[in-house]
């Protein structure tokens, strides 16, 4: 994926009108946006595809996929079905089900992320043990692209060790859960920012002065 300015809007915002208001203000900076539960299930699957059709962004889902491999298959069609270029999966449900997202994506033709560790604190109690291993098991089954945390840079490093040079790494955890945009792009190559663009008085004003900070 090429993601303009190394950056992805987190659009965890909960109506249409919110969304396209922020999307409006920032869509000279940014051309890659996340959408997760919060807007999915507030305005349906269709949010989808307006905002793509609207201002042109790809979009990445994340559903943080998590279920048997069957279950999994159903839930990343639907989502490419509804326009998504991306979607995050979960690994510590194991190869299986991780596959199942993998082999919908190359139906689709579209990319999977797989999440390793997560960026907050609860992460530390049963996921940080095993994210080396969800992250070797990734590049096992040739996973080219990676969600690891903003917030434990040491962390992210083992990870980058593991998944390579060739491999996509996109990190939150930027801004209001503590990490700094500039160094985590030392290990990854994008960052993925929410609540300090969509909830700044200004969001094109916040997310210049970002995007600023990371030169
Ligand atoms: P802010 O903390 O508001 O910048 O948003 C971070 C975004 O990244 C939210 O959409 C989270 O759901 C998501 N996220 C994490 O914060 N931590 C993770 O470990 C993984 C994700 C994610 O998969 O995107």
């Amino acid at each position: 994926m090429n993601i303009k300015n190394n950056l992805i809007l987190a659009l965890d915002v909960m109506s249409e009108s919110e969304a396209i208001k922020i999307c409006d203000s920032i869509k000279d900076n940014i051309d890659t946006i996340k959408i997760g539960y919060p807007l999915a299930l507030a305005e349906g699957l269709e949010i989808i595809n307006k905002l793509k059709e609207k201002f042109d962004f790809k979009v990445i889902c994340d559903f943080k996929v998590a279920d048997i491999d069957a279950t999994n298959s159903k839930i990343c069609d639907e989502t490419f079905k509804a326009g998504a270029d991306a979607i995050i999966c979960h690994g510590f449900v194991g190869s299986d089900s991780v596959q199942a997202c993998l082999d919908m994506a190359n139906k689709h033709g579209k990319e999977l992320f797989l999440l390793t560790e997560m960026s907050h604190p609860g992460a530390k109690m049963f996921l940080q043990k095993n994210a080396d291993a969800i992250a070797e098991m990734g590049v096992e089954m040739g996973i080219k692209n990676y969600v690891a945390p903003a917030t434990r840079l040491d962390r992210l490093s083992d990870i980058r060790n593991i998944v390579g040079d060739e491999s996509y790494i996109i990190s939150p955890g930027v801004g209001k859960q503590g990490g700094d945009g500039k160094k985590t792009l030392q290990y990854s190559n994008a960052i993925i920012v929410g609540r300090s663009i969509y909830e700044a008085e200004d969001p094109k004003i916040a997310c210049e002065n970002l995007i600023k900070s990371l030169d």
